[in-house]
């Protein structure tokens, strides 16, 4: 069979990949950020344990696809975070959290590998926590502050898309805190204390 040719589109590579099994992105238009120790004081409960701890360790690294300038309506970002195992005095690495600047924007969470929390955070103060493991998906309502907790022994990997003119508020959090900490409990599996 043959077609009348109008017009050929060419067939392009995207400028954009993501490796199934390490989940690092490649291609153009990525944005990457480092997050050790030094760089998040005040966030861990135990001062005293943070300030004996090497500054320079490596909390957790996030890879952004940002195909659009931030701030532009109607797009969307993609993102890799892997938070590094460890504890300050038995708190577990964990992201910094945030609220979006837009804050009627939400955004989707999924679990890669490893083990870990996602903390959840209402206006009201409804606290919610979902486990994250392989393949587990999280949707992050709008107007919910979100924080993920590294429970296992080996890195832990998730996904996120969002929207590219949500934004992040890092200051609400600061000043009043998440409510909730993921801790190591008596039997040294992982519990979630009110604070
Ligand atoms: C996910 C997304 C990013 C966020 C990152 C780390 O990849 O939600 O927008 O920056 O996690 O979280 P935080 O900014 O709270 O440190
Ligand atoms: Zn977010």
């Amino acid at each position: 069979m043959e077609f009348d040719v109008i017009q050929r589109v060419s067939l392009i590579d995207p400028p954009a990949a993501v490796n199934l099994h390490t989940w690092h992105l490649e291609g153009t238009n990525l944005v990457e950020s480092l997050k050790r120790l030094g760089d998040l004081p005040g966030i861990f409960r135990d001062a005293r344990a943070f300030a004996l701890m090497d500054p320079d360790t490596v909390v957790y690294r996030v890879q952004a696809y940002m195909p659009t300038t931030e701030g532009t309506e109607g797009g969307l970002y993609f993102g890799t975070t892997v938070i590094e195992p460890g504890t300050v005095g038995g708190e577990y690495f964990m992201t910094r959290g945030h609220s979006h600047a837009r804050a009627d924007r939400a955004e989707f969470y999924w679990g890669v590998k490893g083990q870990g929390v996602l903390l959840l955070l209402t206006p009201g103060g409804t606290i919610r926590a979902e486990r994250i493991s392989a393949g587990s998906l999280h949707y992050i309502d709008a107007n919910t502050a979100h924080r993920v907790a590294n429970t296992g022994d080996e890195p832990l990997i998730f996904g996120a898309s969002w929207p590219s003119d949500a934004g992040h508020n890092y200051a609400e959090i600061a000043s009043q805190g998440f409510g909730a900490r993921v801790v190591i409990g008596a039997s040294g599996t992982p519990e979630i204390i009110v604070v």
